[in-house]
């Protein structure tokens, strides 16, 4: 009887506009919208079959406790519960449909789902920036792209402006299509999902991109290959008990959480800034795991960063310590105050063994361990991942450069190609915006270097700092920007490297404002979109500014610069480059050219 009764309750869904959230105000626009309530019927009455039926509901997973508090919680968990999340799946296909027929526009569609729900499925409304196109969030575990699925990011943003039908790297390892509008968007999902990619649970309060080593199963140093444990993460996060993408277990969760998998001693994923860190090593009796560090985020009101907890994970039960994991964090995690709903609060409620015990009590059995010794070996030098570096003793690596992360429609596809002439269809992405060519033989170097000079925005060589510049969205696309990021970090670094020399490689990260995607306390150099003030006409006025962070650490001792160095500084003029040119040498042992 049961399932009757819930296929019945899909079906009633289904043919239901009331399961669309178009919102109906009052303007004459919107006076349209109501009047074409039966056209919009019809025009959902053909939907695809729903990935998730009435038993499989986000909300159905959350404990009457966790219930109880996400319905006096903020207003982002009021609208997840008002409708569930896994539904969007099925409003976007509705929405396109109605568009595409000229029933309807993407201004009729309610703002919650616009501006939020649609998140779930990786889809992030632009309205300050480019209203009624999103941005794409994907999801690409441990960073690995086919030249397939490069080549479909250049066809799908390829029917947007060019201006902004870009694609970029992000800061996880991960990418991002921009221009996307309602009607494209369920096509685009689809032909990524043919490609066994998704971009679903990458933006809502779901589980972010999960961050492995660019550099694995093809380093000499690494512990173990974190590929398959970053697939393996990933499809607990993103695929439901049957294997379809979209898993409602994990579909409402209080916050974004981010999982970091270091396959060796260069930390590549930056284990420090994520809620889930996991550092490979090697156990006394030579059995190969991970010791965990939790709670490591960034944001506006807080930086903190991860905790060791004594405790050692055995690699094949790194899957079964996230599952415990999220669940304690979707059953406990605070659902009121957003400030405080990531994971390292509820560490701290329970205090760091109390939060172990009950992540164990949680996984049950799965041989975990103390935390195991690890000493850094002594001959220890992080690894480049920029350049060319010898693989065996007749293929190569190859880091190319691409500025700030921004690849073309063009970009995209050329990468594409060179990926299936030289390194059999791979590329991958690495958190400072870059990609690496695998697996090119050392004969063919020299051709790949002439093929990549004729491709723009990718680098075969860059300068010290212009090839180590980090950089987030900021305000050209990002509505919270305080300041535009990108752009200045091109000019800026351009200049720089035109000013001064320098002996070693100075990471610059740049962040439109305090939630710091661009991670800006992790660099050598920090920049941070601040208000600032400058002399115009004998007037002091507010302009956009910079503050700034210096000596940040990545790797096997991280540091995080907590507080900036110099504060205000304007960005347009010369200014911020003279400050940063007299950081340089006074710093980081720059000389003036
Ligand atoms: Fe981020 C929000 C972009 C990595 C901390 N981040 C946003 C939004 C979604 C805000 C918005 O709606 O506009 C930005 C979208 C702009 C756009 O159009 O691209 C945005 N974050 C990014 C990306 C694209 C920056 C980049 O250019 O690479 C990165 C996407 C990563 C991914 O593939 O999923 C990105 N964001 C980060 C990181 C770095 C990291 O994960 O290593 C952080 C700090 C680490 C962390 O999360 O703890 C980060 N983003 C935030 C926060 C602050 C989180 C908090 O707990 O308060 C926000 C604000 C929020 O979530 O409410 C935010
Ligand atoms: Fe936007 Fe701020 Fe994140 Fe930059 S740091 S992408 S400006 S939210």
């Amino acid at each position: 009887i049961k399932p009757l009764i819930y296929n019945t309750a899909i079906l009633l869904l289904l043919l239901s506009p009331l399961s669309l959230s178009f919102h109906i105000p009052s303007s004459s626009k919107n006076l349209k919208t109501q009047s074409q309530s039966s056209d919009l019927r019809s025009a959902t009455s053909d939907l695809p079959t729903p990935v998730h039926d009435e038993v499989q509901k986000a909300n159905s997973f959350l404990t009457d406790d966790a219930m109880e508090r996400a319905e006096a919680g903020s207003k982002e968990e009021k609208i997840k519960l008002s409708k569930d999340v896994t539904q969007t799946w099925t409003d976007i296909h509705a929405y396109a449909a109605a568009i595409r027929e000229g029933k309807t526009s993407w201004e009729d569609i309610s703002q919650d789902d616009m501006d939020y729900r649609l998140k779930w499925v990786g889809l992030l409304h632009r309205r300050k920036r480019t209203p009624g196109k999103f941005m794409m969030r994907l999801k690409v575990p441990n960073g690995i792209v086919t030249s397939s699925q490069m080549r479909f990011y250049s066809k799908s943003v390829s029917e947007f402006d060019e201006e902004i039908g870009v694609v970029d790297i992000t800061t996880r390892q991960n990418i991002q299509l921009r221009g996307v509008t309602v009607e494209a968007a369920s096509r685009i999902i689809e032909g990524l999902h043919e490609l066994n990619q998704t971009s679903f649970h990458s933006a809502l309060d779901n589980v972010r991109n999960v961050v492995g080593s660019p550099l694995a199963g093809i380093s000499d140093t690494e512990v173990i290959d974190t590929r398959k444990l970053c697939t393996e993460v990933n499809d607990l996060i993103i695929r439901d008990a049957s294997g379809a993408f979209g898993n409602p277990r994990f579909a409402n969760l209080p916050r974004k959480f981010n999982i970091a998998i270091s396959g060796g001693d260069d930390d590549f994923s930056h284990c420090n800034i994520n809620d889930l860190g996991f550092h490979a090593v090697i156990a006394e009796d030579g059995s190969k795991g991970f010791n965990l560090d939790v709670g490591g985020y960034m944001s506006i009101k807080r930086v903190a960063e991860s905790v060791p907890l004594n405790l050692w994970i055995p690699e094949n039960s790194v899957v079964k310590l996230c599952d415990a994991v999220l669940t304690v964090f979707r059953d406990e995690g605070e659902r009121k105050n957003r400030q405080k709903s990531r994971l390292m609060w509820l560490v701290e409620q329970y205090g760091v063994e109390d939060f172990t015990a009950r992540i164990l009590k949680e996984a049950g059995e799965g041989g975990f361990r103390e935390r195991q010794p690890h000493v850094l070996r002594k001959d220890y030098v992080r690894q480049e991942l920029l350049g060319v570096h010898p693989q065996n003793s007749t293929h190569s690596r190859v880091g190319l450069h691409i500025p700030t992360g921004r690849l073309t429609r063009y970009s995209c596809a050329a990468l594409a190609d060179l990926a299936d002439k030289y390194s059999d269809g791979e590329i991958r992405l690495t958190v400072d915006q870059n990609v690496i060519i695998p697996n090119v033989d050392n004969d063919d170097l020299k051709q790949l270097e002439i093929e990549v000079d004729a491709i723009e925005n990718v680098d075969f060589t860059a300068g010290l700092i212009e090839g180590n510049v980090v950089s987030c969205t900021g305000a050209q696309f990002c509505g919270l920007a305080l300041v535009e990021t990108k752009a200045n970090a091109r000019r800026v670094s351009k200049r720089l490297e035109e000013l001064v020399e320098v002996p070693k490689a100075v990471r610059m990260h740049w962040t439109g404002c305090p939630n710091s995607c661009g991670q800006a306390q992790c660099g050598d150099i920090g920049l941070m979109g601040a208000p600032a003030r400058k002399e115009i006409d004998g007037k002091k006025v507010a302009v956009p500014g910079v503050n700034i962070f210096v000596g940040g650490k990545i790797g096997e001792s991280p540091f995080l610069a907590l507080e900036p160095r110099i504060k205000g500084i304007p960005l347009d003029g010369e200014e911020i480059v003279t400050v940063l040119a007299e950081l340089l040498v006074s710093d980081f042992g720059g000389v003036m050219r």
